[in-house]
């Protein structure tokens, strides 16, 4: 056959195109929030850049706390700031429930900002998952039961085990950490969580007498770092493709 420049080998083997994937981050993201919505919660989501009064003030993180203090915080020039942690949102949904009131059940995944240095374990930006859960006689018992049924299904095994144990922030009362072990291994620290305290109930015009509810945090960079055996959070944003193929 003759070779002119329109010769194409059609009998040559193609070319397989490489195909993307997900992030690892928006896997755990995605997997985590199908959990919690097949147990009946919603998703919300809310505004990166905040005011004072819905990132601290209306979370009883008043002026002086050191949570407060501006190493840890991205401001803006007109006083705005970076969220540092998802809870803004929390705060906004009670105050304009589109149910129109409690009972509420709600997880918010997102990025947020802190301004300190970074190390294997810690980065200026990075993924929450936060839940609330609003209601009539809601109780630690209720967190402890979501907690378990979470990481059961997460881990997709039913030997985990899952305790509290007390500890203090201020939006919340009593504060807890959330510890897991799988197969009666070693204790690790999850999650962060609590009783809402009655002041932010207060703030968002529900009464504390009424209704209670429990909240918790987790990062979803440490959730991955413990599925996939990762050892520094900043691979996660390295765009070093060695990395993110592996996923
Ligand atoms: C409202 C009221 C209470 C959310 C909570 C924690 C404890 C917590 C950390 C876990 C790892 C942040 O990503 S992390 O560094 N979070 O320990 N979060 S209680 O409590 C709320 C939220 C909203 C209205």
């Amino acid at each position: 056959m003759k070779k002119d420049k329109n010769w194409l080998d059609v009998t040559a083997p193609g070319k397989r195109p490489e195909r993307g994937h997900l992030h690892p981050l928006t896997l755990v993201q995605q997997k985590a929030a199908d959990i919690f919505t097949s147990i009946g919660f919603e998703i919300a989501e809310g505004p990166e850049l905040e005011t004072e009064y819905y990132n601290f003030n209306a979370l009883n993180i008043p002026q002086y706390h050191p949570a407060r203090d501006l190493m840890d915080t991205f401001w803006t020039k007109d006083n705005k700031l970076m969220r540092t942690h998802t809870s803004s949102v929390q705060v906004r949904y009670m105050e304009n429930p589109p149910t129109g009131g409690p009972p509420f059940r709600i997880i918010v995944p997102g990025r947020v900002f802190r301004y300190e240095a970074t190390d294997a374990s810690h980065e200026i930006q990075f993924y929450q998952l936060e839940g609330l859960m609003v209601g009539k006689k809601i109780t630690l018992a209720n967190l402890r039961g979501v907690m378990e049924t979470f990481f059961q299904k997460f881990f997709n095994s039913k030997d985990i085990e899952v305790r509290l144990r007390p500890s203090y922030f201020p939006f919340v009362e009593p504060g807890v950490e959330v510890d897991m072990r799988r197969k009666k291994g070693k204790w690790m620290e999850v999650a962060g969580a609590g009783m809402v305290h009655p002041k932010v109930l207060q703030n968002v015009k529900i009464d504390p007498r009424e209704w209670q509810g429990f909240a918790f945090g987790m990062g979803i960079d440490r959730l991955a770092m413990l599925k996939y055996k990762i050892n520094d959070i900043r691979l996660f944003y390295s765009g070093d493709l060695r990395f993110i193929k592996q996923f």
